[in-house]
C-alpha cells in the first residue's frame, strides 16, 4: 500500500524537424501532456497524453486534456492506494466518462509508478515481453515528392527505417497516386510503401484511389474513409488486395469489437491514446487476435514517455504482423528524455530499466514547458 501524495500536469510544446503535413493540418510544433505522480513511499510515475493538430484530430485537445486531469480526474485519485492501478482506473472509468487521452496519460503514470515499485520493466508487468526491439515505419509527409524521396534515401542509407507511409487525401486522387507511385518506383523492393488518407475520401473516391494505390505497388491504406464508415471499410477491403487499415474509426475495444463483427478491416492501428490507455490497447489487440486481424503499433506522434508506454504494450503481443510507426521522438527537434531512446537497424529498442526504463531531463522540461504567460503557438493550417 503507498498513497498517491501529488499528481501534477504541465503542457509542453516541442518543434517538429520539418513541417508535418497531413489530411487536415499541418504540424510545425507537437504538444505534450505531461502527468506525474508521487507515492508516499517517494516513487514517481510519469504519464503522457499528446494528440495531433490541436483539435483537428481527435475530440481532446491539449488543453482539455490538462484541465480534465487537473479538475476531475486528480481529485478522485489523490490519498487512494497507488499499487492498484486496473482498480483506480475503473473508479477513473465510473465518474469521467471518454476523454481516453487523460485517461491514456493517467494510467501510464499508475502503471510506471507500480512497476518502478515491483523494480520490474513495465513490459513484464504487462505478461512479458515477446521481442525486445519493434521495426519501425516513418511517415514521408513533407507535401513535396522530390523531398519525401530523398528523406526516404537517408532514411535507408541510415538504416533507420525501411517502410514508408506517406501522407495523402489533401490533393486530387491522381495527384496523391502519381506522388505515391513515384516514390515506390524510385524506392522498389528496397521499401515497403504504405499510404494514410486520414479519412479525406468517400466510398468512390476511395475505389478509384486505391485501384491506383495497387497498381502502383502500394502495400496498405490506412483509414481512407471516416472512421464511423465501417461498411465502406468493409467494401473497399472485401475488393482489394491492396490491405486497409483502421485508425480513426478504432476508439477503443468496443469499436474493436465492431470492426471485427462486419469486417471492416484487414489491419488494425492500435494507438494507447485512443484506445483510452494500455489495458484499452490489450483489448484491442486480444480482439484483432481472436478476428484474424492484423495488428500494427500506431503513434499519435507521441514523444519518448508515450512511445516508451506503447513499445511496452506492443512488444507483448502475440503478433504485430504489420510493424509500428513508433518514431514519434524522432520527428522532434528535442524530446525531454534524459537519454533518448535507441533506434538502430530499422527498429526501436525497447528499454529495459524499471517500469518505462525513461528518465525526464528537467531543464529541457522547464524550457520547453508552456507558462501561463507564454501563448500557445501550435499548428495550425
Ligand atoms: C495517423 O493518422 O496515423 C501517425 C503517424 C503519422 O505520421 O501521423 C500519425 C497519425
Ligand atoms: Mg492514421
Amino acid at each position: 500500500m503507498s498513497k498517491i501524495v501529488s499528481i501534477d500536469t504541465c503542457l509542453v510544446d516541442l518543434p517538429t524537424i520539418r513541417p508535418h503535413v497531413l489530411a487536415m493540418a499541418t504540424m510545425q510544433v507537437q504538444t505534450l501532456v505531461i502527468v506525474r505522480i508521487r507515492t508516499q513511499d517517494g516513487v514517481e510515475g510519469i504519464g503522457e497524453a499528446t494528440t495531433i493538430g490541436g483539435l483537428s484530430y481527435g475530440p481532446e485537445s491539449p488543453e482539455g486534456i490538462k484541465l480534465t486531469l487537473d479538475h476531475y480526474i486528480t481529485p478522485l485519485l489523490l490519498g487512494h492506494d497507488a499499487s492498484r492501478p486496473a482498480l483506480l482506473m475503473d473508479l477513473v472509468g465510473k465518474l469521467v466518462v471518454g476523454n481516453h487521452f487523460a485517461k491514456c496519460a493517467v494510467e501510464t503514470a499508475l502503471l510506471d509508478a507500480a512497476a518502478r515499485r515491483a523494480g520490474l520493466p513495465l513490459s513484464d508487468l504487462l505478461g512479458g515481453r515477446r521481442r525486445d526491439s519493434l521495426p519501425v515505419a516513418w511517415t514521408l509527409a513533407s507535401g513535396d515528392t522530390g523531398k519525401d524521396i530523398e528523406e526516404a534515401e537517408r532514411m535507408l542509407a541510415a538504416r533507420r527505417h525501411n517502410i514508408f507511409k506517406l501522407k495523402i487525401g489533401k490533393r486530387a486522387v491522381a495527384a496523391d497516386a502519381a506522388h505515391v507511385a513515384a516514390i515506390k518506383a524510385a524506392l522498389g523492393d528496397r521499401a515497403s510503401v504504405r499510404v494514410d488518407v486520414n479519412q479525406a475520401w468517400d466510398e468512390p473516391t476511395a475505389a478509384r484511389g486505391m485501384a491506383l494505390l495497387e497498381q502502383a505497388g502500394c502495400d496498405l491504406v490506412e483509414q481512407p474513409v471516416a472512421g464511423h464508415l465501417r461498411g465502406a471499410m468493409a467494401r473497399l477491403s472485401q475488393r482489394f488486395t491492396l490491405a486497409v487499415m483502421a485508425d480513426e474509426g478504432l476508439t477503443g475495444p468496443a469499436s474493436a469489437f465492431a470492426h471485427a463483427a462486419e469486417a471492416a478491416a484487414d489491419v488494425f492501428s492500435v494507438k494507447i491514446q485512443q484506445s483510452g490507455g494500455l489495458y484499452g490497447a490489450a483489448r484491442v489487440g486480444a480482439i484483432a487476435d481472436a478476428a484474424g486481424i492484423g495488428l500494427y503499433g500506431g503513434t499519435m506522434l507521441e514523444g519518448g514517455v508515450a512511445t516508451a508506454a506503447s513499445a511496452h504494450l506492443f512488444a507483448c503481443f502475440p503478433q504485430l504482423s504489420y510493424q509500428t510507426e513508433l518514431f514519434g521522438p524522432l520527428l522532434l527537434v528535442e524530446d525531454i528524455l534524459a537519454e533518448p531512446l535507441t533506434y538502430a537497424d530499422f527498429a526501436l529498442t525497447v528499454p529495459t530499466g524499471p517500469g518505462l526504463g525513461i528518465r525526464l531531463d528537467e531543464d529541457k522540461l522547464s524550457f520547453h514547458r508552456r507558462d501561463a504567460d507564454r501563448p500557445r503557438h501550435h499548428i495550425l493550417s
